[in-house]
């Protein structure tokens, strides 16, 4: 049997084909006989004037290419219903199929076989814009993709792909078209192809590390690039595959930019111009496959397979890129330097009453604008749960996860007690999500439609550990949360194939908080159910619901109390929590006092004869209740007293720092108005606010400070230097010259960037700021 296309791309760089639409612009055609009246609509010829579409797949093979790509690009029904030709959707696709099968096997000998690519393209509307839904996409490349498979094609290409949810909709309808017609998903190889526009993202907004992280879970064999720019533009996209994608990795771009010459559009790369242009991308060494996109012509293929013609396929590339979840837009790891991943917990409705009036008002603008507040003060990930009972939660699922998804930069974790409002969420959120959560609680059925699902869409899984056990469902014990755990991720990694890194286990938080003696030792189980899990399985993720400890106290005492438990859990191995940002505090900042009353209810140091674990040091009384010792400390206590010394005491330079390290606005003016008297604004910026900025640098490396805090302090810098600016001395007199100043891409460090502009604005250059973290192609 003659080689496929999968096992020649492990041998060989294969060349495929240039351009269709550019050929058939060449061609003589009547729009009544071989359009049927339908103008541009390039994918009726195949039923019209087969010949003609045959004879530009000869043109192109003759050329060198290995593989065609079927006339099909509009083969999607909701493409075709545009031209009243819908009715012949499988006709069509299969049609387009038999004519690149019948010119392939032309050229094929038995060395060198030639292929055929059953082309799909984007379709006319955006699935992440809500222009269509899931279902109606689903069926349509469902659909054509079963036409092309019945036709002949060697392989479904998902081209010219340009929002993520269309992707995984289309990669999973691909797969089901394939089944029903060789009944095995797995028959035939499914490539997507995406497009980076020259602004270095897809069309949607997303980046390419974005894209890869949101299909690499999905079963597709190829993933690569196609339109919108020449070659030279490729060369950052590709080089990011080639770090974080180990599959074949396919390049088709255009005939370079295009430029309007004498009002038509024209690609001005000619043959040798285009393959030279290619040799940065070839000398990467990762690319499968090579071709062209819109103005290349048989010319440029002949041109490109005498260039690569003989080369091996690229060394295979193995992959350690770290678990991560992802936007629309971009991509979060799973493991925080020296910090958990936070989920922020208010898009809730069980858990926020705000909330749930939002949704009852189906208030979308006012739910963007939470989610948005918790994105900025440091969640990394957004819990999204619209569970209430009498409304229609898959409906609601789909409405807020639609619009979070491409108005906030955070990856989603869809939160449900059912399966059918988690499928809501994953079909309407373009980046990859996490499910929270499956558990044995109503038996192994439920568990394995989770493990399913996150599988199908690509999501990581949160798993609590509860299970069938009638008397304590809810694990309770260290030992019991180790023994579901274990259950858990050995049932989701080897029956369903997850991955460890994409497991988030949640050892449940129970409440410490209520007095009744079988809750007494729950949070020093959880942390030692965090160590053991954590000991037994390094490279999974620990996750739990933070705030349910300390259920029913009063806020200042929750705030406290929460902070503690979080400290002592990502000592034990926490990976990651679900809470609200405002809800926890930095350790530095909780009274000595209260830092103990914390421990001795966390680790039930009540007396021996209660059960408890034992005293703390220097408590004699028989009678000690940890929790009462809590209730009454914060008796009087509104708010979290503060450590330290008060602000106003310190000296000036002190306290400077100090509105840096704490965060703290009030007072903020005053302090730099007074420094301006002593201090020459750059001194006060470089000797004082900056010293404060290192001391926070410090503490969050060390795990003593956490996110939102140190973002709290970024604000308070930016403040702070917008406030001396105007203060500072120009240089009067000419220009002396113009600076492009950004951050690179991964780079977010704005305020050294903004100093920099202030300083060298300040002394008589034209800066032109254009912002952090920009792609070279951007500069
Ligand atoms: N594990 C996992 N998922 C979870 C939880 C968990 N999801 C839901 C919940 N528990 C975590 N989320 C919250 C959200 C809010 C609160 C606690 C946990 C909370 N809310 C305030 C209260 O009830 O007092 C109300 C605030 C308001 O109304 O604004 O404390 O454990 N996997």
């Amino acid at each position: 049997m003659a080689a496929t296309l999968i096992e020649t791309l492990r041998e060989r760089m294969l060349v495929f084909d240039g351009a269709m639409g550019t050929q058939v612009h060449d061609l003589d055609l009547d729009l009544e006989r071989d359009y049927l009246g339908c103008e541009n609509c390039t994918d009726v010829l195949s039923l019209t004037s087969p010949e003609a579409v045959a004879d530009i797949h000869r043109s192109y093979l003759e050329a060198g290419a290995d593989a065609v790509t079927t006339n099909s690009f509009g083969g999607a029904r909701h493409v075709l219903e545009e031209f009243g030709l819908e009715g012949r959707t499988f006709e069509l696709n299969r049609q387009a199929a038999e004519i690149a099968r019948g010119a392939a096997d032309g050229f094929a000998t038995p060395d060198r076989p030639r292929f055929v690519l059953g082309s799909l393209g984007p379709g006319t509307k955006l699935i992440t814009l809500g222009q269509i839904g899931w279902e109606r996409l689903f069926d349509a490349y469902r659909e054509a993709a079963e036409g092309l498979v019945a036709g002949g094609a060697d392989a479904v290409l998902l081209e010219t792909c340009q929002d993520l949810l269309q992707v995984k909709c289309a990669a999973m309808a691909a797969r089901e078209g394939i089944r029903r017609q060789k009944g095995d998903a797995h028959a035939l190889p499914v490539l997507v192809s995406v497009t980076i526009e020259l602004t270095g993202t897809m069309l949607v907004g997303s980046s390419i590390e974005a894209a890869i992280e949101a299909l690499r879970p999905l079963p597709i064999d190829g993933l690569g690039l196609n339109c919108a720019t020449g070659p030279v533009e490729m060369v950052e996209p590709v080089r990011a595959l080639g770090e974080l994608w180990d599959r074949p990795i396919t390049v088709m771009p255009n005939a370079g930019l295009p430029v309007l010459e004498d009002g038509k559009t024209v690609y001005p790369l000619q043959p040798k111009a285009f393959v030279d242009a290619m040799g940065r991308l070839l000398d990467l060494g990762v690319i499968s496959a090579v071709g062209g996109c819109c103005g290349t012509t048989p010319d440029h293929i002949r041109a490109l397979s005498e260039r690569v013609g003989g080369r091996g396929a690229p060394a295979p590339r193995t992959i350690d890129a770290p678990a991560a979840s992802g936007s629309l837009f971009s991509v979060v790891e799973h493991r925080q330097d020296s910090s958990a991943l936070f989920v922020g917990e208010r898009c809730n409705a069980s858990g926020s009453r705000a909330f749930k009036r939002l949704l009852e008002d189906e208030d979308w603008d006012g739910i963007i604008s939470l989610a948005r507040k918790q994105v900025k003060s440091g969640s990394h990930l957004l819990d999204v749960n619209v569970d209430v009972a009498g409304r229609d939660n898959a409906a609601d699922m789909h409405a807020v996860v639609s619009r979070l998804s491409r108005e906030v930069d955070a990856p989603l974790m869809i939160d449900s007690t059912q399966s059918a409002t988690i499928e809501a969420g994953l079909r309407a959120a373009a980046g990859r999500c996490v499910i929270n959560s499956a558990n044995f609680e109503d038996g192994e059925e439920k568990f394995d439609t989770l493990c399913r699902m996150a599988k199908d869409y690509g999501a990581s899984l949160v798993i609590g550990t509860i299970d069938e056990d009638p008397e304590e469902a809810m694990a309770r014990t260290r030992d019991r949360k180790l023994a579901i755990a274990e259950r858990a991720i050995d049932r989701a990694t080897e029956k369903h194939g997850l991955r460890l890194e994409d497991i988030f286990i949640d050892p449940l938080v129970l409440p410490v908080s209520t007095g009744m003696d079988k809750d007494r030792r729950s949070a020093l189980e959880l942390i030692e159910g965090v160590r053991l899990i954590a000991d037994k399985f390094p490279t999974v993720q620990i996750t739990c619901g933070l705030s349910n400890a300390s259920f029913g106290l009063k806020p200042a005492a929750r705030v406290v109390l929460n902070s503690v438990l979080m400290h002592e859990l990502t000592g034990a191995g926490l990976t990651s929590a679900i809470l609200h940002a405002g809800s926890i505090l930095p350790l530095a900042k909780i009274p000595e006092d209260q830092r103990a009353a914390c421990l001795a209810l966390v680790y039930d140091k009540r007396a021996e004869s209660k059960g408890g674990t034992g005293l703390p040091e220097g408590v004699t009384d028989d009678g000690f209740d940890p929790l009462q010792a809590l209730i009454d400390l914060f008796a009087d206590v509104d708010a979290v007293a503060d450590s330290g010394p008060k602000m106003e005491d310190l000296p000036l330079e002190e306290r400077l720092q100090m509105h840096i390290i704490e965060g703290e606005n009030a007072g903020l003016d005053d302090a730099l108005d007074e420094a301006l008297g002593r201090w020459d604004p750059l001194d006060i910026v470089n000797d004082h606010l900056l010293e404060g900025m290192k001391v926070v640098g410090e503490r969050f490396a060390s795990g003593e400070m956490q996110l939102p805090f140190v973002l709290r302090s970024a604000e308070v810098m930016k403040k702070a230097v917008a406030h001396l600016e105007p203060h500072m001395e120009k240089v009067e007199g000419q220009g002396r010259g113009s600076i492009v100043l950004a951050t690179v891409k991964g780079d977010v460090h704005d305020i050294g960037k903004n100093l920099v502009d202030i300083i060298l604005s300040n002394n008589g250059y034209t800066v032109h700021n254009i912002g952090i973290k920009k792609p070279i192609n951007e500069i």
